[in-house]
């Protein structure tokens, strides 16, 4: 495995780009765990595989499956997506593979976070997570793409970038002494301008009620494009998760980018509320170290949870009351992107979502042609 670079992304030229920006690829992890995916984690199989083949229309996918799983795997994904051997805990790859940083000529480089399950043991969801731990190296070795070792917990799914200098990220989730209690505000937004190149970070305060991350922001809010953020919304005055968007809605408005520029805030429905069901939770084999699940708990679904691919948008479908229009909706802010439904309460079940699953690959941009000088 190679060895860190010492130096940092914003030291080096190296910004986080937006997800909308290109990607060279789309990566993944295959769901097994038996505590945590119902029925042996055959029907969160099943969802992670159309996940995999709805990305797949517009990008290259890899997954990496534990190698007792490799020939199911391979047998269960179309053969346009690349399957690799590679342990992990479980499947988030969002959170335990690296965050693609660019460079003005085109380079691609990884961020490597500290990763502890989402908490360690102070409320983390699972013990151990030493494999997890080292799923973004090999997904940089594999790639060929040079790594910065971040020096402190970050997840993917809680950092959100426009690619143009602002972070978008929540106060529940990178305050939370479960991940790093030595670190206060101050020093925590250093470390992002560092290892993401942001010069402007806008904190929301909590993330959708009841979503064991402690509040990632990519189930809550996201850049559809710079200057434009799609956002959970609830109208249910009673419902929890009323306040919640409310407040993050008011920081947006008194909020700008790192440009300068007011927010343009698109307004998501919240799918239900969500419970996960008693014969859904009776499919779960408890295990020590894991987080239990009951049957009538919330889910914190929501359809913010998207995957933006090359020319696509890869759309959890969580409730048939509003799947349609919800489709609809995106399909408006991203004309020039087909979006695509895929059914994902499996996945949900879980506790997370598409973009949870998912961890892009950026192209970066491809060097200028020099311009032929005209001889005079
Ligand atoms: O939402 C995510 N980014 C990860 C969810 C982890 C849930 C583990 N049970």
């Amino acid at each position: 495995m190679s060895e860190p670079i010492t130096s940092t992304p914003a030291a080096d030229g190296f910004r986080m780009p937006g997800e909308f920006e290109p990607h060279r690829g789309c990566w993944m992890l295959w769901p097994v765990r038996s505590d945590n995916w119902r029925e042996q984690a055959v029907p969160a199989q099943r969802a992670f595989a159309a996940v995999a083949h709805a990305i797949a229309r517009f990008e290259p996918v890899t997954v990496g499956v534990a190698p007792a799983q490799y020939a199911l795997a391979r047998r269960a994904l179309e053969p346009r997506v690349r399957v690799l051997r590679l342990e992990s805990d479980d499947a988030w790859m969002r959170d335990v593979g690296p965050t693609g940083v660019v460079d003005r000529r085109g380079a691609v480089r990884g961020v490597d976070w500290h990763f502890n399950a989402w908490g360690g043991l102070q409320g983390g969801l699972y013990f151990p997570w030493d494999r997890d731990e080292l799923v973004a190296r090999r997904v940089l070795d594999v790639e060929g793409l040079a790594r910065y070792r971040a020096p402190f917990v970050c997840e993917g799914g809680s950092i959100h970038a426009d690619g143009e200098g602002t972070l978008l990220v929540t106060e529940e989730c990178l305050l939370n002494p479960n991940r790093n209690p030595q670190l206060g505000r101050r020093q925590i937004e250093t470390l992002l301008r560092a290892y993401t190149a942001a010069t402007q970070i806008v904190w929301l305060g909590r993330g959708v009620f009841n979503d064991e991350t402690d509040g990632h922001i990519d189930n809550l809010a996201c850049f559809v494009a710079p200057g434009e953020i799609a956002l959970l919304w609830c109208d249910d005055r009673r419902d929890p998760q009323y306040a919640i968007s409310r407040d993050a809605f008011e920081r947006l408005q008194d909020a700008r980018d790192a440009r300068g520029r007011r927010f343009k805030v698109h307004k998501i429905p919240m799918p239900g509320p969500l419970e996960m069901t008693a014969i859904e939770a009776a499919g779960l084999v408890p295990r020590a170290g894991t987080k239990p699940r009951r049957g009538g708990e919330r889910l914190a679904a929501s359809y913010v949870n998207f995957y933006l691919a090359n020319g696509g948008v890869v759309v959890p479908l969580l409730d048939p009351r509003l799947d349609a229009r919800v489709l609809a909706q995106l399909q408006q802010i991203f004309p020039r992107r087909r979006v695509v439904g895929v059914p994902a309460r499996e996945i949900l079940l879980g506790g997370g979502n598409i973009h949870c699953i998912t961890q892009q690959i950026p192209r970066g941009r491809l060097p200028q042609r020099r311009r032929q000088s005209t001889p005079k």
